[in-house]
């Protein structure tokens, strides 16, 4: 048995500086989990179900536990030395912390909150840079606005039948399960690798007739498959993407949420969902774009910017892509 600190300190060199830095960081986000978690399991039995009564910065009804989990992380960083600030989802601006700190943390504090109500699973999403903005000064937007590439850890905590955490620092992506008997978290998954072949494919075809004329080919190929195929894959999609990710990342499949005629940049957040999920399946093995470019590429110019989403096994993307982008000759992998 391994707990999340025995194995960040065997791996310490890993992570750039091996000041313990990330160590600090990771354990505040895991004791932010341990307590999220205690307070989901418990919501309906004492009163952090439903709204606020709050809009945030993306026009979104807050839910209590938003407030909660937002609020929570807010603390726990705001004094960590590590930490020269973060960008919430649920925070219209950036907010510094700490100007000794080394690193900027951008978060997604608990995303798909309004399936707490019907009990399906929710989700932190964290992405980690290094700043690059002089330390000892106030931490700046630029220092969030580095680009999915520049990412040093990402990764997200899955608050489903157990509590998981699955992070990368560029080294494989490791997976953890919370014993509450211990209140630690267990090694359970090292060295996650996508399947190359997908069992599922996920997405909310809601808005199908909207679809770039490839995508909707796509579907089509995909079902015309389904019908000859020895094992059809299965439509899987609870509309929360941590649960929806984590799914496909262990069980292989693809999972895209694309822009429309009208919101041509689709719903998903660049920053705080897009790169840290794109950067964790391109690490077990597979792909992930906005459609047309690697997603790690896609340029990041505002904190709450917005990207179409597709991410999975790397054969799957690249069959995906000669439908979207017909004329571009994909690289064989
Ligand atoms: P839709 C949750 O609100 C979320 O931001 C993601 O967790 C999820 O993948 C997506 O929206 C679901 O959106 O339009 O299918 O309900």
């Amino acid at each position: 048995m391994v707990t999340l600190e025995q194995f960040l300190v065997d791996r310490q060199q890993e992570f750039e500086g091996a000041t313990g830095a990330f160590s600090k960081i990771l354990r505040d986000l895991s004791l932010g989990a341990k307590l999220i978690s205690f307070y989901l399991r418990r919501a309906s039995l004492s009163g952090l179900l439903g709204e606020i009564g709050l809009t945030n910065i993306q026009g979104e009804a807050v839910q209590k536990l938003d407030h909660l989990a937002n609020t929570l992380f807010i603390r726990l960083f705001s004094q960590n030395p590590h930490v020269a600030g973060l960008a919430s989802e649920e925070e219209e601006h950036i907010l510094p912390t700490d100007p000794h700190g080394k690193y900027v943390i951008l978060l997604d504090p608990l995303d798909g909150s309004s399936n707490i109500d019907v009990g399906v699973p929710v989700g932190t999403i964290f992405s980690i840079y290094r700043r690059i903005t002089p330390v000892g000064s106030p931490c700046e937007e630029k220092d969030f606005l580095q680009g999915g590439r520049a990412q040093v850890a990402a990764g997200y905590i899955l608050y489903g039948t157990s509590t998981l955490l699955f992070y990368t620092t560029g080294q494989g992506v490791h997976g953890f399960t919370l014993e509450p008997a211990a209140g630690e978290f267990l090694l359970t998954y090292p060295a996650v690798r996508m399947p190359e072949k997908s069992q599922y494919y996920s997405f909310n075809d809601n808005q199908l007739h909207e679809w770039e004329p490839g995508l909707q080919r796509y579907i089509q190929h995909l079902r015309t498959q389904n019908q000859t195929a020895e094992k059809p894959q299965s439509l899987r999609y609870v509309g929360s993407l941590v649960a929806d990710v984590h799914r496909n990342l262990l069980k292989g499949g693809l999972f895209f949420y694309p822009g429309t005629v009208k919101k041509p940049e689709g719903k998903l957040r660049l920053l705080y969902e897009g790169y840290p999920m794109a950067w964790l399946v391109e690490e077990a093995g597979g792909k992930a774009s906005n459609g047309k470019m690697p997603l790690l590429d896609v340029p990041a110019t505002k904190i709450h910017q917005r990207t179409p989403l597709f991410l999975g096994p790397a054969a799957d993307m690249e069959t995906l892509h000669s439908f979207l982008n017909p004329h571009v000759v994909v690289e064989k992998t």
